[in-house]
């Protein structure tokens, strides 16, 4: 089979199937609803009457979900990519974990992603412990890039609580391309993206408090912690400015002006036990103001710490740059109402949730002597353990009870009626959800096109709901479908651990490759070393090339072959292996594992992959393809001979 023969031809055609989503759209009925194309969907459609007639969400084998979900996996460390309605789990992507499947985290195109902007005391700690990566991360948050208020499809950014990171993905290939360290600041929580004009920056809480200068010598001198705002400009991946607080950062949010980001904050009493940070009845949001900040980044009203200016914005310090609006009891999420006006804070030790007006913030910066309350113009009694709040884009918002194990749907201006002492009821309906949900998030309800069609809840426990696997559980997720008048439930299934937070995206926003660009910037410095050794990458060829005591084996792939049946190298050579998979038909990966090496990693069509290992053991090894992508897979195999020292 020659490569020009397989140029373009699409691999489920060449398969023989036939059942492409195109090819179903037109089957009509009920499922066109759940395919959700603007044009397939009718009034007799939609996904809740779509429920009724088949009770569940799934689209048919073959078709396609009308969104993308994309997911955290909490202490997995990976971020999932879903299919919603019918909750498929498409795609696991590799960010802070070290996967066996790709060989993310020991490839050298990955190893470069991990290190390049790796802080040299994380270096050092890592050199230490013989490791030149972590191996875990902690995925909280995921969130698009947003142009004016609406996700654009270029990047997802997301969060590493457990080691301080902050990591970019590329939408065109899901893939991360930058992991950076952030200096300062302890275990990243909250991040979100700039919303307007566009996501500048990136802003990502610190959460847990150190010493100020942490060299081991303060343990118990509390007015010496502090903790870290950070903005990072998201074109650069670089941090811009941090902002110093009091209190414990917990999650972020920015506003659809450009103007205010904010942070939930708990522990307000900088208490270093549960007692302490249990003690006062308010703790705060704090408000940021960008311009201000900016301002004092150009004027030099900061201090240099670790290369990153540091503006001082704790309580009682220069009030331009951060208000502390207090907030009951410990809040936790914090969520912009796609309005425009109404953030909501979630009350977690108290069964409110706090609405602020961001109209009012202006003046609260204007004016020192205001109280800060005043920008609250709603709080909502909701139910126990309120968590996270998202939104519909018609006035309501879905608030998460942890305790209660409920969700609970409350329309916003009737609280701010009630609040203003009117007797309304905000709350419209609340549904038992099984059990403890933590986040939840709407069809494209962070945005300002929020449709208010599905409503996920991402719950803690499954408890008994499931065959029992052992002591440590799955955890649980439901969805509701919401464009009718109730909430309707369609999905309830179990997950592994941790689905912490997701966004749920139309797929008309992502648009990525079937096949690598064979210049991708992924796999620049093998090019640059290819040139450097006279080999052309872009062709079928095999090479191996010597160099002191470091071999450099160039081989392509071909279902199903490698170019190179066998190569020989001496014990104790660093030993360089690049792929390069020449077919081009989408779904066609190929990979490459070393037996008894520890050696394995993915080699998409039209990439080209790298893996650096030294052969110690004198022998023959066999390597073969581990993507199963042809009848002859299995033979898809060769040899490397390790000749004993001396020989
Ligand atoms: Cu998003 Cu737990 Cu990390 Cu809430 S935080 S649940
Ligand atoms: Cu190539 Cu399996």
């Amino acid at each position: 089979m020659s490569k020009t023969e397989k140029k373009g031809i699409n691999r489920r055609g060449f398969m023989g199937a036939t059942a492409t989503g195109a090819a179903l759209m037109g089957t009509g009925g009920v499922r066109l609803g759940l395919l959700g194309g603007a044009a397939a969907v009718t009034a007799a459609t939609t996904p809740g009457a779509a429920l009724a007639q088949t009770g569940h969400a799934s689209p048919a084998p073959g078709e396609l979900d009308e969104y993308y979900g994309f997911w955290s996996s909490g202490q997995s460390g990976e971020m999932r990519i879903l299919g919603v309605p019918s909750m498929r789990e498409l795609m696991r992507v590799p960010v802070f974990n070290r996967c066996s499947a790709t060989g993310w985290g020991q490839t050298n195109e990955s190893l470069k992603i991990l290190t390049q902007d790796m802080l040299p005391e994380t270096k050092e700690y890592l050199a230490a412990q013989g490791k030149v990566v972590h191996d875990n991360g902690d995925l909280h948050h995921v969130h698009m890039s947003f142009t004016e208020g609406k996700y654009d499809g270029r990047y997802l950014f997301m969060n590493d609580k457990a080691n301080t990171r902050v990591a970019r993905v590329r939408c065109d290939v899901m893939k991360p391309d930058k992991i950076i360290d952030i200096p300062n600041a302890k275990a990243i929580h909250g991040l979100r993206p700039q919303k307007w004009p566009r996501t500048n920056y990136v802003f990502a809480n610190g959460e847990d408090e150190v010493p100020m200068v942490n060299d081991g010598k303060i343990l118990d001198e509390p007015d010496k912690y502090v903790n870290f705002y950070t903005a990072i400009d998201a074109d650069e991946m670089k941090v811009a400015w941090q902002v110093m607080v009091s209190g414990n950062l917990d999650n972020t949010d920015a506003d659809y002006d450009g103007k205010y980001a904010f942070s939930t904050s708990y522990n307000s009493e900088m208490g270093m036990n549960l007692a302490e940070m249990m003690e006062a009845e308010m703790d705060h949001v704090v408000i940021f103001n960008i311009k201000e900040i900016e301002k004092a980044v150009e004027n030099g009203d900061y201090t240099e710490l670790n290369g990153v200016p540091v503006i001082d914005g704790r309580k009682g310090s220069n009030k331009n740059y951060t208000r502390y609006v207090p907030i009951p009891n410990s809040p936790h999420g914090i969520n912009m109402a796609p309005d425009k006006i109404h953030l909501c804070v979630a009350g977690k030790l108290s069964p409110t949730v706090s609405v602020l007006d961001v109209r009012k913030f202006d003046a609260l910066f204007e004016d020192d002597s205001l109280d800060p309350r005043s920008v609250v113009v709603a709080e909502p009694e909701l139910g126990l353990g309120p968590l996270h709040t998202c939104f519909d884009g018609k006035g309501n918002a879905f608030t998460t009870l942890f305790l209660d194990s409920q969700v609970v749907m409350w329309n916003i201006e009737n609280a701010v009626r009630a609040y203003n002492g009117e007797s309304v009821d905000p709350i419209l309906n609340k549904q038992d959800v099984h059990y403890q949900p933590g986040h939840n998030s709407t069809t494209m309800g962070e945005t300002l096109e929020a449709d208010g069609k599905w409503y996920l809840s991402m719950n803690k426990f499954s408890k008994d709901r499931f065959l029992n696997v052992g002591p440590l559980k799955p955890e649980n997720e439901q969805l509701f479908a919401i464009d009718g008048s109730d909430m309707t439930l369609v999905h309830d299934g179990p997950t592994f651990a941790e689905p912490h937070d997701s966004i749920l995206v139309h797929r008309s926003v992502v648009n990525p490759k079937s096949v690598w660009d064979r210049n991708d910037p992924m796999w620049a410095d093998a090019r640059a070393q290819a040139e450097a050794d006279g080999i052309d990458l872009d062709d079928w060829q095999d090479s191996v090339i010597r160099d002191g005591n470091k071999v450099r084996i160039y081989m392509s792939s071909q279902a199903p072959q490698f170019s190179l049946e066998q190569f020989t190298v001496k014990q104790g050579d660093e030993v360089t292996v690049y792929v390069t998979n020449l077919d081009d038909i989408d779904d066609l990966t190929h990979g490459f594992t070393l037996n008894n090496h520890g050696v394995a990693m993915e080699v998409g069509p039209q990439a080209t992959a790298s893996v650096t290992f030294t052969a110690s053991k004198p022998g023959v090894y066999w390597y073969y393809c581990q993507w199963f992508c042809h009848a002859l897979h299995m033979e898809m195999r060769g040899r490397m001979l390790v000749e004993p020292t001396g020989a």
